[in-house]
């Protein structure tokens, strides 16, 4: 089934310079970029969007990451999206992500993984819906 996923690309990756071959493999793997958008998060912005983590002890330090730099966020879509980009993506520690996946080639530590994917389709939509109106999805 086609369907719709939301992925960012964190403040790490685009200091270092790596949107381009980031996006280069998005559109190899066969997504359909349908949405795409360069922002700078506050700290409330970052806090609302990772709330899901606010117990966790690393949610402040999170925040302030996704808050230090401007993100590219990006709807993307094609038959199984968020599994697909998950896999793309790899582990959420860098270290343990396979060969190959854009964590392993690009992350720095598990924090600072240079992008980010949603874990359901159900978590999908909120999370377009929390940078998108709906016309514009
Ligand atoms: P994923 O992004 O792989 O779904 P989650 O949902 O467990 O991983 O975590 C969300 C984000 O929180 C991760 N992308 C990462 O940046 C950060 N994170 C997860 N675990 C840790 C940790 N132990 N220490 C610091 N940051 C973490």
């Amino acid at each position: 089934m086609v369907e719709k996923t939301l992925a960012i690309i964190k403040p790490d990756a685009i200091k270092k310079k790596h949107v381009g071959k980031i996006m280069q493999r998005i559109e190899d793997e066969g997504f359909k970029i349908s949405g795409l958008r360069m922002l700078h998060l506050t700290k409330e912005e970052a806090k609302g969007f990772y709330i899901i983590h606010k117990e966790k002890n690393f949610y402040e330090s999170l925040t302030d990451f996704m808050s230090s730099g401007e993100i590219v966020i990006m709807v993307l879509e094609r038959e199984e999206a968020v599994s697909h980009w998950r896999r793309v993506m790899g582990a959420t520690d860098p270290a343990l992500a396979a060969p190959g996946t854009l964590r392993q080639m690009f992350g720095f530590s598990i924090e600072r993984n240079a992008v980010h994917g949603s874990d359901s389709p159900t978590t999908a939509e909120w999370e377009i819906n929390y940078f998108y109106k709906e016309e514009e999805q």
